[in-house]
């Protein structure tokens, strides 16, 4: 390697530096051990192996330093090896690595939840559990709302994506690759419209209303309000192709689950902690969910996931109802305390709003003189274009444009029901410099078409 760098960490030279072909022969060596070794269901991005990551970079095993847009899917958002995260696990793993909190506790877990108490939307009394992932979490924020409710139909929505276990599969809305050949599925879930502005039928401008109504009615009459115990939505669609519901939508599938004793779910594993620039994305249309799920970002990369919310629903729940082995490690735990100092000391709120700022103007330009750009959205640091044939709202394959992007040493991640969606999460502690070059090979990769 070309420095003298032994850790990762925001001290890595934040620079884009190519010294061998992207992935590079180390890389490709370790490609093909994986392929023995890994079924091919477990999918590769980009294929380099990583040695260090911090600030805006990731470092591989041929020593090109790639800028990063991906956040390991929006979970470093305080940048990898996060000094406070670092500090704090580095002591844990010292003192004692796992009693099981169900077991004997520790004070971490609670310290965890009463910041989540606090932090998330609404001033009510609220409690938190810890667990292990995404998908966990909505798993268990639905077996709550049932239990409270006594009812067992829950809706989703389209678009939406929730997870890879049985009822998170079946939350989930598209086919390929998360469902196909894993049924059957889950009972009592049910699908409705979901107001994605750029391809609802009559134009964005009724789009909220029209498709509130719709998703009301279906419930209604398809499955009767009665009969529901929730439902779960991303306030932004994530794997969906990072879609803003049409302003007004949520706030009225909020007040409709509201009126019919219907537990409204928000799932904030991909929104959530700074990222948006809000600490929540439900804050932006100032909707209080009954329960929040989180995971993601909450811990730097340490495998912990939350259930949040009203404290009655989960107050519900008999003794020794809901838990598991791990769930709130405690090295996990002091991750999430340092992440959340991280957020509030180097204001990465603020910081999210700002990449936003810098990001979106830049991609509009391009989308002015690029036909394949029709749309450019996102909130703060959740920013995607979505693709197009010039002229049509045809899908246009992200995934050859992100290939062009990551042999230039850029980091971009694709989504989207039709796969036409680029989506960027950089590290909020990016710095400016990369941002601006990052955007600048994206525009190449667009042109080149
Ligand atoms: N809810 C909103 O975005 C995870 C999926 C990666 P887990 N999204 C990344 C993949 O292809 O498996 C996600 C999400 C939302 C739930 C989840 C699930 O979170 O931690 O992956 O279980």
């Amino acid at each position: 390697m070309s420095t003298a760098t032994t850790h990762g960490g925001p001290q890595l030279p934040q620079e884009r530096r190519l010294l061998t072909e992207i992935p590079g022969p180390r890389s490709r060596e370790l490609f093909a051990r994986k392929q023995t070794a890994v079924p091919p269901g477990i999918g590769t991005t980009l294929p380099v192996f990583v040695t260090h990551a911090g600030g805006g970079v990731i470092v591989d095993v041929d020593g090109n330093s790639l800028i990063d847009f991906g956040s390991g899917i929006a979970v470093t958002n305080v940048g990898n090896a996060a000094p406070r995260v670092v500090e704090r696990v580095r002591k844990q793993v010292a003192d004692f690595t796992h009693t099981c909190f169900m077991v004997a506790p520790y004070e971490s877990y609670v310290a965890v939840c009463e910041k989540l108490n606090e932090l998330t939307p609404g001033d009510h009394e609220k409690r938190t559990f810890l667990v292990n992932s995404g998908a966990e979490a909505v798993e268990n924020a639905v077996k709550v709302a049932r239990h409270a409710t006594g009812r067992q139909a829950v809706v989703a929505f389209d678009h939406g994506y929730h997870g890879r276990t049985l009822l998170t599969m079946t939350l989930t809305a598209k086919s390929m690759p998360y469902k196909h050949g894993f049924g059957p599925f889950a009972p009592e879930v049910y699908r409705v419209p979901l107001a994605y502005p750029f391809r609802w039928p009559t134009g964005p401008d009724n789009c909220a209303e029209e498709a509130a109504a719709q998703a009301i009615d279906m419930i209604t009459k398809q499955i009767g309000a009665e009969n529901v115990a929730a439902v779960v939505i991303e306030p932004i669609a994530g794997e969906g192709g990072f879609i803003e519901p049409a302003r007004g939508f949520l706030p009225r599938i909020a007040e409709f689950c509201r009126a019919n004793g219907i537990v409204f779910i928000a799932d904030e594993v991909q929104t959530g902690f700074a990222r948006t620039g809000h600490m929540f994305a439900c804050e932006d249309e100032g909707v209080v969910p009954d329960i929040i799920t989180t995971a993601k970002g909450i811990a730097g990369g340490l495998p912990l996931a939350a259930v949040t919310g009203r404290a009655d629903l989960l107050d519900h729940v008999h003794g020794g109802g809901l838990g598991g082995t791990y769930g709130g490690n405690p090295l996990a735990c002091e991750a999430a305390l340092g992440v959340l100092e991280t957020i509030e000391q180097d204001k990465l709120v603020e910081r999210a709003r700002h990449i936003g700022e810098i990001m979106l103007p830049r991609l509009r330009a391009i989308q002015e003189h690029n036909p394949i750009v029709g749309d450019v959205r996102g909130r703060g640091a959740m920013i995607a274009v979505e693709l197009v044939k010039p002229g049509t709202k045809e899908p246009y394959p992200a995934a050859d444009i992100a290939r062009r992007c990551h042999e230039q040493g850029l980091l971009v991640l694709t989504a989207g029901t039709y796969g036409n969606v680029l989506r960027f999460l950089p590290p909020l502690v990016i710095p400016d410099h990369l941002l601006e070059e990052g955007l600048s090979i994206l525009e190449k990769a667009l042109n080149a078409d």
